[in-house]
């Protein structure tokens, strides 16, 4: 059973993607699954080509460091297999409908208030679908805000088959076994972001200890003094107990019982962090200055997912009438 999971580089990887998912990829991760950095996905708004370069690169080596092996897993760059991702994109936009495209909730708020937006940004969701597709995916964890684009995958997948052949697999939506929600720091009413940019609420992976520890003294609580687990009503010190719980692997309520000031639960959550953090860190690092090994990781995952993506689009545009 294959499963699919992305990231993009959209900003530098943040703590909410290592707690949240990028974690639990490292644990559970098998000799089918594919892992790929969707670049392609990271410019469908204004973006730097250097900066899209150097993310691209950075968020390949934490995903390496934190334990995703590229000799088990399919992990690779979307953009090193671009002429497969544009074709079967192609196929599916002569698949989709118009009317499909533009009823795309995402697109639409994405949108607002734009005096210009890419084509791109309409167009997303077919490239969605073609990621998913071209790999053969069964399962795709996804959240709320892209189960409709998951449900458009399999409405084009139908649709396809049932014009031309059976090339494509159905692909189910997961929900995610999400291992934390972690919320921004400074306003924890909103989820911890990457693109959120120079944010002193934001955690990035590669931040050093001493950042890390300054973001999270400066962390919002509230006036309350009083260390509770309730997110309703205080929702900075509950998601401070959480992050502590995902690096610790404790209750949020267990370690609210043993804390007694904010200062104390600020310092906890920080030494925790900076401990979580520090071997993903070191690691990523070491790839990153080592550009021949980070390039014989990224040359394997293209290799791997060329050949397992080869044969259906392949079929796919011979189904078509390409060949
Ligand atoms: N705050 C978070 N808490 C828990 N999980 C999170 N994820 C993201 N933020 C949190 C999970 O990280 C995985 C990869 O995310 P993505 O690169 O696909 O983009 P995203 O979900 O849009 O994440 P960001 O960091 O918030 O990016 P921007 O700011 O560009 O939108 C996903 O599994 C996601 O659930």
């Amino acid at each position: 059973m294959t499963r699919l999971s992305a990231v993009k580089p959209s900003g530098h990887v943040q703590l909410g993607n290592y707690l949240g998912a990028i974690r639990r990829w490292a644990d559970e991760h098998g000799p089918n699954d594919v892992f790929f950095i969707c670049d392609l996905h990271a410019m469908t708004v204004p973006h730097n080509p250097g900066r899209l370069r150097a993310l691209t690169r950075e968020q390949l080596a934490i995903l390496v460091a934190a334990g995703v092996d590229p000799e088990v897993a399919c992990v690779y760059v979307q953009s090193d297999l671009v002429d497969m991702h544009g074709a079967l994109t192609w196929l599916l936009e002569c698949t989709c409908t118009y009317g499909e495209a533009i009823r795309m909730i995402q697109f639409r708020e994405k949108g607002a208030g734009q005096t210009s937006v890419r084509l791109g940004l309409l167009t997303y969701p077919v490239l969605m679908a073609a990621d998913i597709l071209l790999h053969g995916t069964d399962e795709v964890p996804v959240g709320e805000d892209q189960s409709q684009h998951l449900e458009l995958a399999r409405t084009l997948a139908k649709r396809f088959n049932h014009s031309y052949g059976e090339v494509f697999t159905l692909p189910r939506a997961v929900l995610p076994t999400v291992a934390a929600r972690v919320r921004d720091l400074s306003d924890p009413t909103r989820k911890m972001g990457k693109s959120a940019g120079d944010s002193p609420g934001v955690v990035y992976v590669l931040d050093p200890p001493d950042i890390v520890r300054r973001k999270i003294r400066r962390a919002v609580t509230d006036d309350r003094a009083a260390v509770r687990y309730a997110p309703d009503e205080q929702p900075g010190v509950a998601n401070l107990l959480e992050i502590l719980a995902a690096c610790t692997g404790t209750s949020p309520y267990t370690l609210a019982g043993t804390i007694s000031s904010y200062a104390e639960l600020k310092e906890s959550v920080a030494d925790a962090v900076v401990e979580t953090l520090r071997p993903v860190r070191e690691r990523a690092a070491e790839l990153l200055a080592d550009p021949a090994e980070l390039d014989r990781v990224r040359k394997l995952g293209a290799e791997r997912a060329r050949t397992h993506a080869r044969s259906r689009l392949d079929a796919a545009l011979e189904v078509a009438g390409l060949r």
